[in-house]
């Protein structure tokens, strides 16, 4: 069954006062018109996509190749495979690894990057591409896309995807549903961040509508983990401190080797780290596979990361942000403290 997503009045959500996510009526209809003239489109997201990132991406590739586009959709990692958290998201078979992405495509669309870094190994198709949508909730980057569908207000990249959605005239089924889903409630911690306002939860109740499992999305995104990711945690934990409302651990790629868990699986580290009461700020150092440092931050509020993280060249919100280092562990957290003591 899929739902009608057109009101009392016939008019789909997106018409709806307050529902254009803040962007203004010329850029959703210019969005139309590129993606309309565009036979062959490239979609694609950051690299090691989240929730948000993939789920968004998918959902809009639905949508496209219903409208009889040819998609390539795909996301710029050298070690190109989805993260075992996302394997259960429908319309995998429609990514494309990033050698076989269009080299300068007539039209891109990127998902919750806001940066060409971002993008990896697509950054160069995307620079070459004659024009470029950008649709993200992240704070616009000084010179990336031709066209931003861009609300730094919006709780998830996924929302914009969903009206884009439905001004091209796509409706809501399962398969898409699960995956603008599997955005809302990775970007909301759950409905639990301060982003989850009521747009959040009507946005919701149209996704459950079409009868996705909630349950089984919610046990495939966070309650379940190999053994390994126990080990490795706890090696964390051991290493953990605590310092003057900031707390702090870091893992290394010895630690991932010694059970094999591969760096995508140590995600979910900071979200144990921030527990800690006595702390505003949480921050988490994952020494990915090329030996460089992804730095993950978390703040409560007081503490903009976002600012910081963005001093030191990578990016984020107030309250949760990153970036990566090439210097030791040490050094890392003596220039992150610098930049933390600022914002
Ligand atoms: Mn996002």
């Amino acid at each position: 069954m899929t739902p009608d997503v057109r009101d009392r009045a016939g008019r789909p959500p997106g018409t709806r006062a307050g529902a254009g996510c803040g962007i203004p009526e010329s850029a959703w209809n210019r969005a139309l018109r590129l993606i309309d003239s565009a036979d062959e489109i490239g979609l694609a997201c950051h690299v090691t996509p989240d929730g948000d990132a993939l789920g968004s991406m998918l959902a809009v590739a639905f949508t496209l190749r219903a409208m009889g586009k040819r998609v390539s959709a795909s996301f710029g990692d050298r070690h190109f495979a989805v993260p075992r958290l996302l394997r259960f998201l429908p319309g995998q078979e429609m990514l494309v690894p990033p050698a076989e992405f269009p080299a300068a495509p007539e039209l891109v669309i990127t998902f919750d990057s806001s940066t060409f870094e971002r993008l990896g190994l697509l950054s160069g198709n995307t620079a070459r591409a004659a024009e470029v949508i950008v649709v993200d909730h992240h704070p616009a980057g000084a010179g990336f896309g031709t066209l931003g569908l861009v609300d730094p207000h919006a709780a998830a990249t996924a929302m914009l995807a969903e009206q884009l959605i439905y001004r091209l005239g796509g409706r809501l089924d399962r398969d898409i549903a699960t995956c603008l889903y599997a955005g809302l409630v990775t970007d909301t911690g759950s409905f639990r961040y301060s982003s989850t306002t009521p747009a959040v939860h009507q946005m919701a109740a149209r996704l459950v509508a079409t009868g996705l499992r909630t349950d089984e999305i919610a046990r495939e995104l966070w309650d379940r983990s190999p053994f390994a990711y126990l080990k490795v945690l706890a090696a964390a934990l051991d290493r953990v401190r605590l310092e003057d409302g900031l707390v702090w651990t870091y893992v290394t790629r010895v630690d991932r080797a010694a059970y094999g868990l591969p760096y995508v699986e140590i995600e979910g580290i900071i979200d144990v780290v921030r527990r800690t009461d006595e702390a505003e700020v949480a921050v988490v150092l994952k020494e990915d596979d090329e030996g460089a440092w992804q730095v993950s931050t978390r703040s409560k509020g007081a503490v903009d990361v976002g600012a910081a993280c963005a001093a030191l060249g990578g990016g984020g919100h107030h309250n949760a942000a990153g970036y990566t280092s090439h210097d030791g562990v040490e050094d890392t957290m003596a220039a992150l403290r610098r930049e933390l003591g600022k914002a």
